[in-house]
């Protein structure tokens, strides 16, 4: 990866929150035998996590504004740039010593996302991804790894992961429709539990797609900029890009893309 002083902001918070996340999940997994469960002990860990990210990222740019899954919107005083992040994406898989889960922050200039940083404590897997420099995935062995976006032009051999909508979510009759339309198309339906390590794994090629309905912001900022930076079109639910406003995204190669609309509105 093209060293960058934005990158390298991003992965040093990352990896510092990512270093707390670590440890609580190692204590969260004991937990699992206590009858009351860990979820004070995962919603302190989430807590914990974002105040780390806030530190780090306001002391190496202090005008920036945030938008946080705790703090909510935190306006910035240089008006162009803003933070979104996810101190922990994927909160059900870590409250149950499930090793998927991920730190998400990505950056907005003048309301594009340029920049985006995802990583799995668990697996020290650190996903980077910047406007025009690409995305890698850091660290594995020698080199980093850029990330390419799977080259199957077929549904028929496609991976295809989704999000499924559980207690307290809307539309489920509708994602039954849509799973149930995609599952005869493909070569496997996956549910990680994060939005964000959906993103990264499209970007790397490990899914040949991916979509969900009614996801945060911050779930999916910084892999937005990962896909389309792997060469992979995101949209939201009508093709447009108004995926942070409305909660719904596909992402795919461009003619996987097509595909996925086209079965997703004929199940709509
Ligand atoms: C999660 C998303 C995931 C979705 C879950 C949940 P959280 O985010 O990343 O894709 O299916 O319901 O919203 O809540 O763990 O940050």
């Amino acid at each position: 990866m093209p060293a960058s002083a934005l990158i390298n902001i991003m992965v040093a918070a990352a990896r510092k929150a990512g270093r707390g996340l670590a440890r609580d999940f190692g204590e969260v997994e004991l937990l699992q035998v206590s009858v009351k469960g860990p979820a004070n002990f995962v919603s302190a860990a989430d807590h914990k996590s974002e105040d780390t990210l806030f530190r780090e990222l306001k002391k190496a740019r202090p005008g920036y504004g945030f938008l946080m899954e705790e703090r909510g919107e935190v306006p910035g005083s240089d008006g162009s740039n803003r933070w979104i992040v996810d101190p922990l994406d994927g909160t059900t898989n870590f409250l149950h010593g499930i090793p998927l889960f991920a730190i998400s922050i990505g950056l907005e200039r003048d309301g594009e996302l340029i920049a985006g940083v995802i990583y799995n404590p668990a697996a020290d897997e650190l996903y980077v991804a910047e406007k025009g420099k690409g995305s890698f995935l850091l660290g594995q062995g020698p080199h980093d790894r850029k990330l390419r976006m799977a080259a199957r032009k077929s549904m028929a051999d496609a991976v295809v992961s989704t999000g499924i909508p559980h207690r307290g979510r809307p539309n489920h009759p509708m994602f039954l429709r849509e799973v149930a339309a995609v599952m005869k198309e493909v070569s496997g339906v996956r549910r990680t539990g994060s939005a964000a390590l959906d993103l990264a794994w499209t970007a790397a090629g490990r899914f040949d797609a991916y979509w969900e309905h009614d996801i945060q912001p911050w779930d999916m900022a910084a892999g937005i900029v990962m896909v389309k930076e792997a060469g992979g079109t995101v949209t939201d639910m009508d093709g447009g890009q108004k995926m942070l406003e409305s909660g719904g995204l596909v992402a795919a190669n461009g003619i996987l893309h097509k595909s996925m609309m086209q079965i997703l509105d004929g199940a709509g």
